[in-house]
């Protein structure tokens, strides 16, 4: 796979093509980040976006994760010194993942968002922005709840963080794309340089299809999950035999979030998957892409009871290293 596709392979969007175009040319050396809020145990929402770090990787990047303890300070997620606690956490659990530890480099927000100069910029910043545009773009990862001064300064910094970070490209769930365009309107007024973004889809709730998987409703899976967790919640998803669900009698859209756990997290991680089946129901039937996967859902070849099992052991084969990794730091 060449470094545009290992770039933009899974991607929702890309802003803008050819400016991931130009990177994709000369990725060695480049820098990449995300952002995460720190908290204690990854979930898949975190394993998507990394992901897509272990592609830019392979391609050549290097990678920053930027444990964003400020952020999730301005959110209320608690002091900061129990912030860093859980990020550190996190950070043990992103090298089990499988994140190149000679190639990742993690920065505390704090360490330089709290600097005189980044301080003066983020003043100059909301001079530029008006609250309007800054709540707008804090909707998506805030929800209903932006009316607080803080939820308004939160995606100024993280516009800043992108120059302070000295990164050739942002990486973020389709959450974060409204701060990105305002990074990219925004920036420039500061005399820094616009980069570009990469988005990563969102996920459907694993149980009715619709809307999003989060972590603070429905289910969701995450480091902390046991093997029989993992097989409890994976056999209780939706998983009608097509990639494409009629919407419910509300007329509410409807993914396969089965169809998408393969496609967005053990596709991209393992080069084959093996359905085990005894011989009397066929035999063993192995795929080496996602969409020959699908195809035999929606043919009938593979039933979706059988497609639920496999994806509970391949999922638990990819959070093992952190479930273990937890438990050794608990102990
Ligand atoms: N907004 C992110 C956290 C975050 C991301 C980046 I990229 C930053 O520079 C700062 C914070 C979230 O929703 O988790």
């Amino acid at each position: 796979m060449d470094a545009y596709e290992l770039l933009t392979r899974n991607a929702e969007e890309v802003v803008t093509d050819d400016e991931v175009r130009d990177l994709a040319e000369e990725p060695e050396g480049k820098r990449a980040y995300v952002g995460y809020e720190p908290s204690g145990v990854l979930h898949l929402g975190h394993l998507l976006t990394a992901n897509k770090l272990i592609d830019l990787q392979e391609a050549g990047l290097e990678v920053v994760i930027l444990l964003a303890d400020a952020h999730a300070y301005l959110n209320e997620k608690g002091s900061l010194e129990e912030i860093r606690a859980t990020a550190e956490q996190m950070k043990a659990q992103f090298l089990a993942y499988g994140l190149d530890e000679d190639r990742t480099e993690f920065v505390y927000g704090s360490t330089f968002q709290f600097d005189e100069e980044y301080t003066r910029d983020l003043h100059t910043l909301e001079q530029a922005t008006t609250m309007n545009r800054a709540q707008r773009a804090m909707a998506e990862i805030q929800g209903d709840e932006t009316a607080k001064v803080s939820h308004l300064v939160y995606p100024l910094m993280q516009t800043l963080d992108i120059e302070y970070l000295d990164l050739d490209l942002a990486v973020g769930g389709l959450d974060q794309r409204k701060v990105h365009m305002l990074a990219r309107e925004k920036l420039p007024e500061l005399d820094y340089e616009v980069r570009p973004a990469i988005h990563t889809p969102i996920l459907a709730d694993l149980t009715t299809g619709e809307g999003k998987m989060s972590s603070s409703e429905g289910i969701t899976i995450s480091m902390e999950d046991s093997t029989d967790d993992l097989e409890e919640k994976v056999n209780s998803a939706y998983c009608p035999p097509t990639r494409d669900p009629e919407p419910d009698d509300e007329g509410n859209e409807r993914e396969n979030p089965v169809l998408e756990l393969f496609e967005y997290h053990v596709f991209p991680r393992f080069d084959e998957v093996v359905v085990e089946r005894p011989e009397k129901y066929g035999g063993d039937l192995t795929y080496e892409d996602y969409e020959g996967l699908a195809a035999d859902l929606e043919s009938g070849e593979l039933h979706p009871a059988d497609a639920k099992g496999t994806l509970a052991t391949y999922l638990d084969e990819l959070i093992a290293p952190g479930r273990e990794k937890l438990r050794e730091l608990r102990d």
